[in-house]
């Protein structure tokens, strides 16, 4: 008798699971289609950002192989931002390393991905004093995020991560392995190197070609909540490795990426990488599939249209 019961409800659960999956699939494409990001695109189709020579060929180069890569000094010729996110990685990196020596209870890490130990992570305030947050909800950022993905997009997620090495011996786990975010197909991601990344530390790596519309895309091809981990060997089957692009480079190595495209990293076996990382994404992500890590505690009326529009 209890075995059926519990037979039983294992089916409710499974049915329910099933049930719930197809309504944020549904949701997505609502939004997608209809609701918010038709929105977002009539806002951006009639206030289009001004873009200068670099930004342009940021779009162009996400467009055509789903990565751009540049020094950050050519993006913001500003030497005090940097010097503010050189000290912030300072302050982080210290707190973080007597953190660890004193057994590492207190860091911040999500669940399945101890790897990662992160600045912010989720549930947190920020502002305009904290210097990534600045260079994100800068138009400088802003304007290439919105340009690439033809619409108001929203600031989904900022964060500086401290990934810590790893035995060379460990298997890869989590963002370490292949995989597409799940979060959008309108995905801009941008990851600020805030140390020098050589092979062994864990560079990010990237399929080009595999965003969505690339030549690429039909492998395991991104949907809401679709099947974006297949195995290292499935992916190394279709993909030869010749394709991929790793990302070695110096502190302030700028890296924008769709990464609805297939990507893995932070697989450090000597050094701790440390990076600053945010993601752009479309209204639809927050209307079904993804939360907003933080929460604005500036002054919104003081922010243009499209800032407003990302933070809120
Ligand atoms: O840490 C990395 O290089 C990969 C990050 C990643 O997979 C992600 O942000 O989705």
């Amino acid at each position: 008798m209890h075995r059926q019961k519990t037979k039983f409800s294992h089916r409710v659960n499974r049915v329910a699971t099933a049930l719930e999956r197809r309504g944020i699939r549904a949701t997505y494409h609502l939004h997608d289609r209809m609701l918010s990001n038709r929105k977002s695109r009539r806002l951006f189709a009639h206030e289009q950002p001004e873009l200068d020579g670099v930004q342009q060929r940021i779009v162009s180069e996400v467009e055509a192989q789903g990565f751009a890569v540049l020094p950050f000094g050519e993006l913001f010729r500003d030497a005090e931002l940097w010097r503010d996110l050189e000290a912030q990685r300072d302050r982080f990196v210290e707190e973080t390393e007597a953190e660890l020596a004193a057994g590492g209870e207190n860091v911040r890490v999500r669940q399945g991905k101890e790897f990662v130990i992160r600045l912010h992570s989720y549930g947190v305030d920020v502002g305009l004093d904290d210097p990534w947050f600045r260079a994100t909800t800068s138009r400088r950022m802003l304007d290439v995020a919105n340009a690439y993905l033809r619409m108001w997009s929203k600031l989904e997620y900022l964060d500086v991560w401290y990934s810590v090495p790893q035995p060379a011996s460990a298997e890869r786990v989590s963002s370490q392995r292949w995989h597409r975010d799940y979060n959008d197909k309108h995905l801009l991601k941008a990851f600020l190197y805030l140390v020098d990344v050589d092979e062994e530390m864990g560079p990010f790596q990237y399929v080009p070609g595999s965003q969505p519309g690339g030549p690429y895309a039909d492998a395991w091809a991104w949907s809401p909540l679709g099947e974006n981990y297949p195995t290292e060997e499935e992916l190394e089957e279709k993909i030869p490795a010749s394709a991929v692009h790793a990302f070695t480079g110096p502190k302030a190595t700028l890296i924008f990426c769709n990464t609805a495209g297939f990507h893995r990293g932070g697989f450090s076996t000597t050094n701790p990488r440390v990076l600053a990382t945010v993601t752009y994404s479309s209204p639809a992500s927050l209307a079904s599939l993804t939360e907003r890590s933080y929460e604005f505690k500036g002054a919104h009326e003081e922010l243009d249209a499209p800032t407003r529009f990302a933070l809120s």
